[in-house]
């Protein structure tokens, strides 16, 4: 039987790499933002509508960047339905993060719920555009501006979305994305930090690669988040497909959205914006119902993913637990299901079988 994986990376025909690989081969450059990662950001800026932005290393580091970038302390209003590097950056930058529950439809950080937890120590919001979905940007600005904190988005599953026509990346101070292999766009390994102020973008220009300064001096503390010309390559074949991979994953959701309608739940998803189809959460009725289903399709070669279970509020050892009844219920029933390019229509409908014949 053949094995259906939860995701599989998209890779265009190889022919495609290999002319950037020999490009490589005759520039002699490997790495330290060389032509191919500076091409990819111009074209990036323009495919996306961004005005600056910076490539880099991975997701995880782009978010230190920009808690760095931003000088934050104390504590941190993040949510707890994402990965679990959302939180970890938080606490590698030194600050505290504080858990706000979120929401049932969109599975985003509830804003209503936001100024509760507010302290004289707070500095920032961090909010994670789950699975594509943006959260409620313009309620998030609102309370950041009464409070004057700071707001990073979490944008690592958000590539290519956009709210009313504005990428979702010119929203918040910074805005992060994943370009990991799993992801819908992706450079092998990879991020990038949007930031629409260009003194800003200067500092994490600086503290992307190792502080140095272009004068030959250091401006900050800095580190290594820059990435090579081998990951840019991919990036720049994987960009020219991009509409491709959107059309292909937009059919597979729709197979799923109207074999399962009524049956499971979806992601309310947000007025007015796009979607990319990166991932498939689907959410049960309960954990035990989950289980069966995630059991009955293992057992036929079918693998889903609990992202992201458990809440991040709850089971993080060397955090004090917090309990927030929406998240903790959402990550117990939440499943991600198989969706990737080249998953044919007869696949997921055998998915779709197998999962309703279980419940
Ligand atoms: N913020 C959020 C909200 C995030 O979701 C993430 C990352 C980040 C920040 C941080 O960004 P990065 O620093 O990672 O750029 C994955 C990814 O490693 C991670 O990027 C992602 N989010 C997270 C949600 O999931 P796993 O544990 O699911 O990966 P893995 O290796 O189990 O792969 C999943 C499936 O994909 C497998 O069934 C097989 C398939 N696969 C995977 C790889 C790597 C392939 O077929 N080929 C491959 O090369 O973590």
């Amino acid at each position: 039987m053949e094995k259906i994986l939860v995701t599989k990376p998209f890779l265009a025909p190889r022919e495609e790499y290999e002319a950037y690989i020999a490009k490589i081969w005759d520039n002699q450059w490997l790495t330290n933002m060389g032509p191919l990662a500076l091409e990819l950001e111009e074209k990036l800026k323009k495919y996306l509508d961004v005005k600056e932005l910076l490539f880099v290393s991975n997701g995880t580091i782009a978010l230190h960047m920009a808690i760095k970038a931003l000088g934050l302390k104390g504590e941190v209003i993040t949510t707890p339905f994402s990965f679990v590097a959302t939180t970890h950056s938080i606490m590698w930058e030194g600050c505290t993060p504080v858990f706000v529950d979120i929401e049932r439809g969109s599975l985003n950080i509830d804003p209503s719920q936001i100024e509760a937890v507010i302290t004289e120590n707070t500095s920032a919001i961090l909010a994670t555009h789950i699975f594509g979905n943006p959260c409620d940007v313009e309620a998030i600005q609102q309370i950041a501006d009464k409070h004057n904190l700071k707001v990073i988005y979490d944008a690592a599953h958000a590539f290519n979305i956009e709210i009313d026509g504005v990428s979702i990346f010119n929203y918040g101070d910074v805005a992060t994305c994943s370009f990991h292999a799993t992801k819908f766009f992706h450079t092998g390994e990879g991020g990038l930090v949007v930031a629409n102020n260009s003194d800003l973008i200067k500092k994490l220009k600086y503290i992307r690669n190792h502080g140095l300064h272009e004068d030959g001096g250091f401006a900050s503390i800095g580190t290594n988040a820059k990435n090579s010309e081998f990951h840019a390559a991919l990036g720049l074949v994987n960009l020219n497909h991009v509409d491709e991979i959107r059309k292909k994953r937009k059919k597979i959701c729709e197979i799923y959205e109207e074999r399962l309608h009524g049956n499971v739940g979806f992601q309310a998803w947000q007025d007015g914006a796009t979607r990319n189809y990166c991932y498939l959460p689907v959410i049960f009725e309960s954990e035990e119902q989950l289980l069966r289903v995630k059991k009955h399709l293992e057992e036929h070669q079918v693998f889903t993913r609990r992202y992201f279970y458990p809440s991040l509020a709850s089971s993080l050892p060397y955090l004090e637990p917090v309990f927030l009844s929406v998240s903790k219920g959402i990550s117990e029933r939440c499943l991600c299901l198989p969706i990737y390019c080249d998953l044919s229509p007869e696949q997921v409908h055998r998915v779709c079988d197998l999962i309703l014949e279980t419940i």
